[in-house]
């Protein structure tokens, strides 16, 4: 089930707007959870959190971090005009998750061999297009952009049971 469908079944004030037209789709905030643009993520302001004291070591403070629940969609949108990743840092994961990263690869050595092999490898996000990932295990998630990690584009992810 896509984003959009999950909204509209579960009712979510807006749901409505945001399928009078794809104008509106890029436009509304409530259809995604993270802005990919030049060099950064952009969490929606409502899911932003500072990372706290508590935060496990692996886990960088000052990056982009978003909080949401267990099973909830994450809808990463990139917002700007480069191609971008997703990619998840499977060494900072909560024991026993699922690896994640755009293009459905299964570890992290995967997603960057791939990336450096061809264009548009490595689960590459073009322009308009999203990705959207399922945390069925709580805790907290780094992950990085394969192409603009050396300018930072970074982010964490913590997920809580709700
Ligand atoms: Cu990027």
């Amino acid at each position: 089930m896509d984003r959009r469908s999950f909204l509209a079944a579960v009712g979510a004030v807006g749901a409505t707007g945001v399928l009078a037209g794809a104008a509106s789709v890029l436009a509304d905030s409530t259809d995604y959870d993270v802005a990919m643009r030049s060099n950064a993520f952009a969490p929606v302001e409502s899911k932003a959190i500072d990372v706290p004291a508590d935060a496990p070591g692996y886990i960088p403070d000052d990056v982009p971090t978003i909080e949401v629940a267990v099973g909830e969609p994450v809808t990463w949108l990139n917002t700007g005009t480069r191609y971008h990743t997703v990619t998840g840092v499977a060494a900072a994961m909560p024991d026993g998750a699922d690896y994640f990263a755009s293009g459905g690869y299964d570890t992290e050595s995967a997603a960057l061999e791939s990336f450096e092999r061809e264009v548009g490898g490595g689960g590459a996000i073009a322009p308009s297009e999203s990705y959207t990932h399922v945390f069925d295990t709580p805790g907290w998630y780094y992950y990085y952009c394969i192409p603009h990690e050396p300018a930072n584009m970074v982010g964490n992810v913590r997920v809580v049971e709700k």
